[in-house]
This record gives C-alpha cells, sequence and structure tokens, in this order.
C-alpha cells in the first residue's frame, strides 16, 4: 500500500528541521586569543576584544608557553586587582579551549603578568 504523498511530508519534516537546526549549530564561532600574537602581553588585547562579537557558544582558544603563563577565569573584582582568590578556573596546558556558555562579561587574566604587563581582558558575551 503505497503512500506517497505521506513519504513526502516526511521527508519534508526533515528538511525543516535541518533548516532550523544548522543555523543554530554554524553560529558557535572559535577565536584564537590574540591572532598570531596568542595569549601574551605582546599584543593589546582590549584591542583584540574590541572589534568582534562574542556569543553564548563561541570558544576562545588560548595559546601560550604554559612555563610563562597561564589563563584564570575571575570575576569583575579580579580583573580589576589583578587576584585570582575568586577564581572560576585556572587553565595552564598552554592550548586551552574555553567555551563562553552564558552571556555576560567573562573575565581572564594571566597570574603572571596581570598586574605589571596588563595580560588581562574582558569578554562581553551577548545571548544571540
Ligand atoms: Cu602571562
Amino acid at each position: 500500500m503505497a503512500r506517497p504523498g505521506k513519504c513526502f511530508l516526511n521527508v519534508a519534516a526533515v528538511v525543516m528541521m535541518l533548516v532550523l537546526i544548522l543555523p543554530s549549530l554554524s553560529y558557535a564561532a572559535s577565536y584564537n586569543v590574540g591572532d598570531d600574537f596568542g595569549w601574551s602581553y605582546d599584543i593589546d588585547l582590549d584591542t583584540w576584544v574590541a572589534d568582534k562579537t562574542f556569543y553564548v557558544n563561541d570558544v576562545l582558544v588560548f595559546i601560550y608557553d604554559n612555563t610563562a603563563h597561564d589563563v584564570v577565569s575571575v570575576d569583575a573584582n579580579g580583573y580589576n586587582t589583578c587576584s585570582t582568590s575568586t577564581y572560576y578556573g585556572t587553565f595552564t596546558s598552554g592550548h586551552d579551549e574555553i567555551t563562553l556558555t552564558s552571556a555576560g562579561t567573562w573575565y581572564f587574566i594571566c597570574s603572571y603578568h596581570c598586574d605589571f604587563a596588563n595580560q588581562k581582558m574582558a569578554v562581553p558575551v551577548y545571548s544571540s
């Protein structure tokens, strides 16, 4: 008992689901922090952040020499005072991929160079 009409509807439903799902997946972007400089005080990180728009689920890739630097996710006070006392995570692999899982401002510092070399950045993250 062939029912070509129902088959067409199933195909159409699958296509519609893909059309709805695929754009939301492809929007997540990945950024190498500092581009060719990496996570470094040799680049103005504020400027690096300023010309980009970050969204939830985007990924920041911190590439650095882990014998010289680290990445500490801190709150606003930690960012302003270069304090790691209220941190949300310390990353030390030299190649850390951090997914921006919520909207708001994310703060990152290098515990070695935050205060005297300004190796820190505040990243505004938007919901969509
Ligand atoms: Cu550093």
